[in-house]
């Protein structure tokens, strides 16, 4: 194999240099479009996935479709559509929406797929085993008309506490008051107004309270923002009550073994589906074995591999305290880390569809290149779990500034006399190798930033160093030089520095602008650009002519941004 035909995601560094990590995002709802709220978090995590790649190691990115639960079936419903081929319409959708933002999953799966059923059953079943099952006949809200048990989401009713009407069916927006649907005074189902009736099922439960002293040390084994691990700790201060991993029919999701007419509740198989994407993705990957990733044991000081989980704030309980307990007790290895972030604000608000800033992934890509969204939002990423603002305003400046005016502008600044005047060759030396080490040296640093997750300081790092390659070619002015004779020789030595500032810069933008830099190496005319690359000048080279890369974003494309949506 040539370096060219390596898979992405195989390790470019000798065996005992190269980390071998699995990197996930949540698995996204099969009922509605991905939308930027949705694109911080897969952003991110291609951004770093990317990031990992450069740096040799071998590092595979798997997601899902979230395929299971009532919302999914009613909506198929709605549709007049089979659950399975609703989900089968979403999932394309989704991919489709995925490979626009150049987010590349090495394997996109479903958790309504065999491998996650063979491995839902096989979790449960250890957990039952071992007595973490508890059961419980208890009173639930059903609706005749319907046939089903409510969630807690599908009724609405009277406060108990200070009986405003319309409340949820497990809290008050009013007062504030937590209680049990059931508690709820008149209330009625929201799918078919009628009054529910209580009717008695048996439940089985999750016994979270017996995991209380293993999940206080996974809390504080460092896996956790500081944040995410307070809030956790909140928790786990005040008691973890049973988790309720049933639901009854009808369903949409997996009949639980030996209870007929139970499901698993989607929380359950929905974590399983990291798994379970992975396991599929083995599949068709001859070197790699699900267990090596996944098993408990297989960890060893030197065959360890890594585990990663990109996650919004809203679902850290899920992922924080009732996916390590049932790892754990299946015989699987833990998260090496959750990356928790906060939520989209578009404007300085919460997106909203009557504003037009619910902005879909396909509305942007109508209008945008998808690397200007990625571009933005790695400039607001940090390690921190912070909500994170969209200002249209401010990403049009912060584009059109930095990518076109600072990092594109470098190149077409000094292409242009290279072909004129060189016959697109570079020179053979730098005029000023000290500023180009200057760049070299900033490697490590950039990459610290990124494998930490500071990525908005590495942007700001890079274009440091943009503004430092401008100021160059201003003071060199080759413009003013190339129009005097005895000048014209040292404009090929200056475009050259140029240019190989730039290269750097492609090579530090990569993981963030992969579409681009794939044009700058034809520009070029170089392979692809690795990390290394920024340790050593390309010089006495033929270059491509220069076609623009990229376009400032206008004030009209933002107004039909959220005109569209
Ligand atoms: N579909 C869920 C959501 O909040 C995310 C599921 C992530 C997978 O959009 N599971 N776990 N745990
Ligand atoms: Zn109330």
């Amino acid at each position: 194999m040539t370096a060219s035909q390596i898979p992405d995601s195989l390790a470019r560094k000798p065996d005992s240099l190269a980390r071998k990590i699995v990197v996930t995002c949540a698995l996204p709802y099969a009922n509605g479009p991905i939308h930027v709220g949705h694109l911080i978090e897969y952003i991110q995590a291609d951004i770093w996935v990317k990031h990992l790649r450069l740096q040799g190691h071998e590092c595979h990115f798997v997601c899902a479709d979230d395929a299971h639960g009532t919302p999914i079936m009613l909506k198929a419903q709605e549709r007049g559509l089979s659950p399975e081929a609703l989900i089968a319409e979403v999932k394309e959708e989704h991919t489709s929406s995925f490979t626009g933002f150049h987010i590349n999953f090495d394997h996109y799966h479903s958790t309504h797929s065999d491998e996650n059923k063979m491995l839902s059953e096989y979790i449960f079943k250890q957990l039952d085993e071992q007595g973490f099952i508890l059961t419980k006949a208890i009173e639930q809200l059903y609706d005749s008309e319907k046939g089903l048990f409510l969630a807690d989401r599908f009724v609405k009713g009277e406060c108990p506490k200070c009986h405003a009407s319309d409340q949820n069916g497990d809290n008050c927006d009013n007062c504030g008051a937590t209680y049990d649907a059931t508690d709820l005074i008149n209330p009625y189902s929201t799918l078919s107004n009628a009054k529910p009736i209580k009717k008695e099922t048996e439940q089985l439960y999750f016994n979270m309270a017996a995991f209380s002293d293993f999940l206080k040390d996974w809390i504080h084994s460092g896996s956790l923002q500081t944040e995410v691990a307070n809030k956790l700790n909140e928790w786990l201060e005040n008691g973890l009550e049973p988790w309720d991993i049933t639901r009854q029919e009808p369903y949409f999701g997996f009949p639980i073994p030996g209870y007929p007419g139970k499901y698993f509740y989607v929380w359950l198989d929905a974590p399983i589906g990291y798994m379970a994407s992975f396991k599929a993705y083995c599949e068709n990957q001859p070197h790699l074995t699900f267990e090596d990733y996944w098993r408990a044991d297989k960890q060893s000081p030197e065959t360890k591999t890594e585990l990663y989980h990109f996650i919004g704030k809203d679902i850290i309980n899920f992922h924080g305290l009732f996916w390590p307990s049932m790892l754990k007790t299946a015989g699987f290895r833990l998260p090496n880390k959750l990356f928790v972030h906060g939520f989209v604000t578009v404007n300085g608000e919460k997106m909203s569809k009557s504003k037009g800033t619910f902005i879909k992934a396909d509305t942007y890509l109508a209008e945008l290149p998808a690397e200007y969204l990625r571009y933005y939002f790695a400039c607001k990423i940090n390690p921190r779990v912070e909500d994170l603002d969209l200002n249209l305003e401010d990403f049009l400046q912060r584009v059109n500034s930095d990518l076109v005016g600072k990092y594109v502008n470098l190149a077409s600044r000094c292409a242009g006399f290279i072909h004129k005047k060189f016959d697109g060759t570079l020179a053979s030396a730098l005029p000023n190798p000290e500023l180009f080490e200057e760049f070299t040296q900033s490697a490590n640093t950039i990459a610290e930033l990124y494998e930490d997750h500071e990525i908005g300081k590495c942007m700001r790092e890079i274009m440091l160093l943009a503004d430092k390659a401008n100021q160059y070619i201003d003071q060199e002015a080759p413009w003013k030089r190339a129009k005097i004779d005895e000048e014209l020789p040292s404009v090929q030595g200056i475009c050259t520095q140029g240019l190989n500032l730039f290269r750097l810069l492609s090579i530090y933008l990569k993981p963030v602008l992969p579409e681009t830099v794939q044009k700058v190496e034809a520009f070029l005319a170089t392979p692809p650009l690795a990390w290394e690359d920024a340790q050593t000048p390309l010089l006495d080279h033929k270059i491509e002519p220069f076609k623009p890369l990229m376009q400032r974003i206008t004030p009209e494309q933002l107004a039909s941004l959220v005109a569209e949506t």
